[in-house]
């Protein structure tokens, strides 16, 4: 029975964790290098946004089963929840991982449990191994001997969505893989202790493959989607009624056309899978290619519009509906939508009127724009000469039509349609 779990990293995935396994009566060690995030959190506070998080953590904080430190103690179980970014070139970036497990080098000891969740190349966990028996040559471990070795390591993906990550904690099945069965048994053990949904046995790189394969699979099939939006204008269609009437097919489900794909793991991952198999990896590349220029496909069609009334007006006026990376959230990392708000700003193509409803000042880089301002639905309409809608918030099916009487409407996800 594992009695002390440490969890390394206590961002969008690591603190949720932390605070879930601590509701079951563990005691947990949550570690982050940001010495702002502890203190929040031993507040009983939180540094990041996610629906009821804040409760749950004030709980477990005051009942004292979950504490926040900047440096690594010992633990029965490991679970390491770090960031990998990528490099210039698409190259993933696994320098987290690697200061994440030289840091808990020092402290772990015989027995021991070790867990990446981070979304990962495949061989990151064996990697993560090497990096573990190089600090600590007293210790043996599975990439090193058979069986009988000292510290047992496991790879877990995360695949929580964002706003409904601490029931999808708990609910959604678990792809557990080891480095031996025996590592993968004893992680699958932990899991048990907060998930009821299933833990699904394998070992590390397919267990690796298959959180990248999820969210390469749901790219491909939002560049498909993305492509017909291409086709569709080309050819005089409307994009949203034939993927309504095609999706009425018993076995054809196509995903929503939108301003591009925002987030920070469905537009990085499957580059993860094109960087270990470049030459086989030929429709993943492509679909993120796809997915990469539906941005620059939106400002060209935006251009086409500004000069259309130009004659009219010397600085048009452009509502801009949404500035999260998708739908109800408050999430601007990686928007398309701001990477095209930014464009128009750049380029001095229009006075900006933004409108989020879950925000409430714009973010760095925007906030200082005398071109930019942050207006309700309604007011910001009706000052445009150009609504230009980028994030389908629940919000903006309610606002009237009527509204958007001899406007210029460029409605990128089909709320209009
Ligand atoms: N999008 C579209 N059209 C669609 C669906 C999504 O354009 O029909 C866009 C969204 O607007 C957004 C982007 O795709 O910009 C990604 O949104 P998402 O809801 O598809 O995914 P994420 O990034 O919030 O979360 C994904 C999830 N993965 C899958 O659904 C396979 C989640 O389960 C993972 O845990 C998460 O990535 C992660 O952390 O990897």
């Amino acid at each position: 029975m594992t009695q002390t779990i440490s969890v390394i990293g206590l961002g969008y995935i690591g603190l949720p964790t932390a605070a879930v396994i601590a509701a079951q009566g563990v005691e947990v060690i949550g570690v982050d290098v940001n010495q702002y995030a502890v203190d929040t959190i031993n507040q009983g506070k939180i540094h990041i946004v996610e629906p009821d998080l804040d409760a749950l953590v004030h709980e477990v904080v005051r009942k004292g089963k979950l504490k926040a430190v900047t440096k690594p103690e010992p633990a029965d179980a490991f679970l390491i929840a770090v960031p990998t970014p990528f490099k210039g070139n698409h190259e993933p970036d696994l320098s987290y991982i690697e200061a994440a497990a030289r840091s808990i080098a020092p402290v772990i000891q015989k027995g021991n449990l070790i867990i990446l969740e981070s979304t990962s190349p495949v061989g990151a966990t064996e990697k993560m191994a090497g990096w573990l028996s190089q600090a600590r040559p007293d210790l043996s471990f599975p990439n090193q001997v058979e069986d009988a070795f000292d510290v047992n390591i496991a790879y877990c993906p995360e695949r929580v969505l964002p706003g409904k990550v601490l029931h999808e904690l708990v609910e959604n099945d678990r792809v557990i893989g080891g480095l031996t069965p025996s590592c993968a048994e004893k992680a699958a053990n932990l899991y048990r202790l907060f998930v009821r949904g299933q833990c699904l046995l394998t070992n590390a790189r397919t267990a690796e493959m298959c959180k990248l394969t999820e969210n390469a699979f749901r790219d491909v099939n939002i560049a498909f989607a993305n492509e017909l939006s291409l086709v569709s204008d080309e050819l005089g269609i409307n994009v949203w009624e034939l993927i309504k009437l095609a999706n009425h097919h018993p076995r054809v489900n196509i995903l929503q056309p939108g301003p591009g794909v925002g987030g920070h793991c469905i537009a990085v991952d499957p580059w993860f899978i094109v960087d270990s198999a470049p030459n086989s990896a030929k429709l993943i590349r492509t679909a993120r290619q796809v997915n990469e220029y539906k941005p620059h496909y939106v400002i060209t069609q935006l251009e086409s519009l500004i000069q259309e009334i130009k004659n009219e007006t010397s600085t048009p006026v452009i509502a801009c509906m949404g500035l999260a990376f998708k739908p109800d959230i408050d999430d601007l990392r990686e928007s398309p939508a701001i990477e095209i708000v930014k464009h128009i700003s750049q380029k001095r193509l229009g006075t900006l009127l933004i409108v989020e409803p879950n925000i409430d000042v714009l973010p760095i880089g925007l906030e200082k724009s005398p071109h930019i301002k942050l207006l309700d639905a309604e007011a910001a309409i009706r000052a445009a000469d150009i609504v230009l809608m980028l994030v389908n918030h629940r919000e903006f099916y309610q606002i009237d039509s009527n509204l958007l009487n001899g406007k210029k409407v460029l409605d990128t996800r089909g709320v209009w349609k």
